[in-house]
C-alpha cells in the first residue's frame, strides 16, 4: 500500500491505508440533540450539530477506501452498576444525571434512543462499535486489541467533544504509541474556546498528542492517491 502525506499542523501526517483506522467519538443524540446529556449539562449544542455534514464526507471515504471504521459511544447499563458514583453525583449536581428520564429516554444508558448515534452517521454492519463508560475509548473497552488485531498504527479522529472524549482518546492512544491525526472541523467543543484549545494543545511541541487538520486536507490527499 501507498503511503498517502496530509497536509496537517505541525507536519505533514503520513498512513497506510490499510494501517490506519477512522475513529468516530460518541456521535450520540445525548450530544448533538435536544435534551440530552449535552445540553443538560448547560450547554449549546449547536457546535456538535454542524460537524455532522463534513464528517458524513468523511465517513463515506473512509468506507469506500476500505478503511477500518471504528464507532464510539459513552454510556452506562441500565442499573448504572459501570458508572462511578463521582460521576454519577457531579452529573445529578449539573441537573444532567445519568439515568435520569429525558426526552429521548434514560439519559447516557445503552439501548435508549438518546445514547445511540445520529442517524446520518449510523454504523454499518460489521463496522465494531465500542460501548465505553468513560471519556477515554481505550478504558475498559476492547478497542486495543480490535486495533492491534487488524495491525493498525494510526488513528483519524473526529467527534465530540473535543477537549473530553476526543483529546483523551488521542491521549490514551498516543501513549500507546497510535499517530493519531484530529479532524478539526469534523470535531466539536460546546465551546470553541475549548474545541481551539484543545487542537493546540495536541499538535504543539512537534505533535506531542498527534497532528490536526481540515477534512478537506484529507480528503484531497485520498483522492491524489485514488487517481
Ligand atoms: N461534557 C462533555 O463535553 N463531553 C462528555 O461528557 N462526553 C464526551 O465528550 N463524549
Amino acid at each position: 500500500m501507498n503511503t498517502i502525506n496530509v497536509e496537517a499542523k505541525p507536519y505533514e501526517y503520513q498512513f497506510k491505508m490499510d494501517e490506519t483506522a477512522l475513529i468516530i467519538i460518541d456521535m450520540q443524540r445525548d450530544f448533538c440533540a435536544a435534551g440530552g446529556f449535552g445540553e443538560k449539562l448547560g450547554n449549546d449544542i449547536t457546535p456538535t450539530k454542524e460537524i455532522i455534514k463534513p464528517l458524513q464526507q468523511v465517513l463515506t471515504t473512509a468506507r469506500n477506501n476500505e478503511m477500518l471504521v471504528i464507532h464510539t459511544r459513552e454510556g452506562h447499563r441500565p442499573d448504572l452498576s459501570d458508572c462511578p458514583p463521582s460521576k454519577l453525583e457531579r452529573s445529578r449536581r449539573q441537573g444532567a444525571g445519568i439515568g435520569d428520564e429525558g426526552p429521548m429516554g434514560r439519559i447516557l444508558i445503552r439501548g435508549e434512543y438518546g445514547h445511540d448515534i445520529v442517524d446520518e452517521l449510523q454504523p454499518l454492519e460489521g463496522e465494531p462499535v465500542i460501548d465505553k463508560p468513560g471519556k477515554g475509548a481505550f478504558y475498559k473497552t476492547d478497542l486495543g486489541l480490535i486495533l492491534q488485531n487488524k495491525g493498525i498504527k494510526n488513528l483519524i479522529v473526529a467527534g465530540v467533544t473535543t477537549h473530553v472524549c476526543v483529546q483523551t482518546t488521542i491521549r490514551e492512544a498516543n501513549d500507546r504509541g497510535y499517530n493519531c491525526l484530529l479532524l478539526e472541523d469534523c470535531s466539536a467543543a460546546f465551546d470553541p474556546k475549548d474545541h481551539e484549545g484543545s487542537i493546540r494543545m495536541i499538535h504543539q511541541q512537534g505533535a506531542i498528542f498527534g497532528w490536526t487538520t481540515e477534512s478537506t486536507n484529507l480528503l484531497k490527499a485520498v483522492e491524489k492517491e485514488e487517481n
